[in-house]
């Protein structure tokens, strides 16, 4: 297989963000397979490149299943300031709620006045109820209690809101470690899913950010956001291959209306798309 065209596929992956341990091993892979296949048309070769990323990424295609018996369903969000956490709970508790579930928010960021309204706001526009305490307050006691009301309530997912922190900043990724600990007394399988916010414009410093949270709080799955702009978002392969999450949603606005399933297939052709 030509030798620049191997080194123009690799540019074209390095351009998305994939970063050049995941790019080069694609490349490899790209190489060996195409020894077996026709690819002297653009179309075959780009078929043989998709195949290949869709390969990568076909562990994490896993939806978020929100069903148990024992309710609720708890999602701990957390990730980096200005990740989207907020705004990707608003949208999951319109999506929830559209597919029949009740919902119940938490005001686990207490660092912020504002991030208490924030949530509120994306509370009453979706009509369901936020549990919250005053500024200052202990993060881990708010999602407590807002995790024994969603109970006594029959409330079928609690999702709970977290202050953005810097992933190298020991002493507030603590404070993760104690709002998971604290869940966990109640319920050893609590929370059910802690869901790492990225957003895709971070490019490489994402997989530090989601190899550090995981080290803190056990990751069960990751939501990519701000796919709406130029950002490709192709960091999430070597999220794949070192982590191995699941990717549940990417968002693509600030609407409400703005968080859609992960679809490996559709993420791979926007990918290439103009
Ligand atoms: N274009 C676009 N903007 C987004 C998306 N998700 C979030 N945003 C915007 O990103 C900004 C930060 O979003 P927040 O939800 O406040 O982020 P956060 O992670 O809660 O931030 P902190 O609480 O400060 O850590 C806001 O202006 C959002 O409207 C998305 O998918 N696309
Ligand atoms: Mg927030």
């Amino acid at each position: 297989m030509d030798k620049y065209l191997l080194e123009d596929i690799e540019t074209q992956l390095l351009s998305f963000d994939v970063g050049i341990e995941a790019a080069n091993e694609i490349v490899k892979k790209i190489e060996l397979h195409a020894r077996d296949q026709d690819t002297s048309k653009s179309d075959q070769l780009m078929r043989l490149v998709k195949d290949e990323l869709e390969s990568i990424l076909e562990s994490c295609s896993a939806p978020l299943c929100t069903v148990k018996q024992h309710k609720p369903f708890v999602i701990l969000t957390v990730g980096v300031n200005g990740a989207g956490k907020t705004t990707t709970i608003g949208k999951l508790a319109k999506r929830l709620q559209s597919q029949g579930q009740s919902v119940m928010l938490a005001a686990g960021d207490t660092f912020r006045a504002a991030a208490v309204e924030q949530l509120e706001v994306w509370g009453s526009r979706n009509g369901v109820p936020v549990v919250a305490q005053q500024k200052g307050s202990d993060s881990a006691s708010v999602i407590f209690d807002a995790y024994q009301s969603a109970k006594s309530r029959h409330i079928d997912v609690l999702i709970a809101d977290t202050a953005g922190r810097l992933h190298t900043k020991d002493n507030l990724m603590n404070e993760l470690e104690k709002i998971v600990r604290v869940l966990k007394k109640q319920d050893d399988s609590l929370p059910d899913e802690i869901l790492l916010v990225l957003d895709a414009t971070t490019g490489q410093n994402a997989l530090a950010q989601a190899e550090s949270f995981n080290q803190y709080a056990e990751l069960t799955g990751i939501t990519l956001t701000k796919l709406d702009g130029t950002a490709k978002g192709g960091i999430i392969f070597a999220i794949s291959k070192k982590l191995n999450l699941p990717i549940r949603f990417v968002g693509v606005g600030e609407g409400i209306d703005d968080l859609k399933a992960f679809d490996s297939k559709l993420f791979i052709s926007a990918l290439f798309s103009d």
